[in-house]
């Protein structure tokens, strides 16, 4: 993958669609890297709309949205998918990910299934390579492994992750700032949307299974962005009983995003490849065209149970 890099003039470094402090903050940490190498780079994303709660992360300002015809290399982070990058890739292609689901469309794939993050399949290659992990590197990298690790909550969380922690802590990332921008701060909107959504949380199959059906009104009223739906599931998990957690929210564009989230030795990434989607056992998602929310939502709880 270096030698790669070593004789490309112009990388594309590709975050998905809807990005994640994952894979941004990849392609950010590896943005640092190449600028050092005095490459050509454009961190590229196919969503205008970023989360801005991810404005943190170094280089965020050099995000572009359209894909440079002239690059001679690509590099995708975190996406388990070739439809998540959102554009069509001509020129070669590394795929760094950490997805079990990952499809093998690079030409190159670094896929660690057993890395919490993408940022910690980086980490370890920037290590193999004996490659200096500056500041602004390290908070991207820590940023990705507190993301996904939901805080160390979730449970890959493992002794790998606190090591990881602690060698970027001491490399200076910005752990204050990565918690204060993922964790603590919320608008206004977000809190307004949590109250209607919690309002309306529906309970099924002996409070073991909670669902969220979150219309278009509710978002509008709320004026909250799509990104700040996923809190409220989260928190939902934490109800004594609950086993599995689903949010279907209308979009923008028609279709209806799913997500769904689970404990124990449940899989929930199964559920979400029926309807196009994937992601990981415990959080997982899906979009869909043509469904009503109550409809898609009663088909959904009968496939859970089933599950479990
Ligand atoms: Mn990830």
């Amino acid at each position: 993958m270096f030698e790669k890099i070593a004789t490309a003039q112009y990388i594309v470094l590709i975050a998905h669609i809807n990005p994640d402090a994952d894979s941004l903050g990849a392609a950010s940490a590896m943005y640092t890297h190449l600028m050092r190498l005095e490459k050509k780079v454009t961190l590229f994303c196919m969503t205008e709309r970023v989360d801005s709660r991810l404005q943190f992360l170094p280089w965020f300002d050099k995000l572009r949205h359209t894909f440079p015809k002239s690059a001679d290399l690509a590099m995708s982070f975190d996406c388990g998918a070739y439809k998540r990058l959102g554009t069509e890739v001509a020129c070669p292609l590394i795929n760094i990910d950490h997805h079990k689901s990952n499809e093998h469309y690079g030409e190159i794939n670094v896929i660690d299934i057993t890395a919490i993050s993408t940022t910690q399949v980086l980490f370890d290659l920037f290590n193999q390579e004996n490659i200096k992990i500056n500041p602004k590197m390290a908070t991207a990298l820590y940023a990705g492994l507190l993301d996904d690790s939901h805080g160390f909550l979730a449970p890959k969380t493992d002794a790998r992750s606190f090591k990881m922690a602690e060698t970027l802590s001491r490399a200076k990332a910005d752990i204050y700032e990565s918690a204060e921008a993922l964790f603590h701060k919320n608008s206004l909107a977000a809190l307004r949307l949590k109250g209607l959504m919690f309002a309306q949380m529906q309970l099924h199959l002996d409070a073991r299974v909670v669902v969220h059906l979150v219309s278009r009104e509710m978002m509008e009223k709320s004026g909250a962005r799509e990104v700040d739906c996923e809190a409220a599931l989260e928190e939902s998990t934490g109800l004594p009983h609950v086993e599995v957690a689903l949010m279907l929210r209308e979009n923008r564009n028609g279709k209806i995003k799913g997500s769904l989230r689970c404990s124990g030795a449940h899989d929930v990434e199964k559920l979400a490849a029926l309807h196009g989607g994937g992601g990981h056992q415990h959080a997982a998602g899906f979009e869909v065209e043509n469904e009503n929310l109550e409809a898609l939502s009663e088909k959904l709880i009968t496939a859970i149970q089933k599950e479990i």
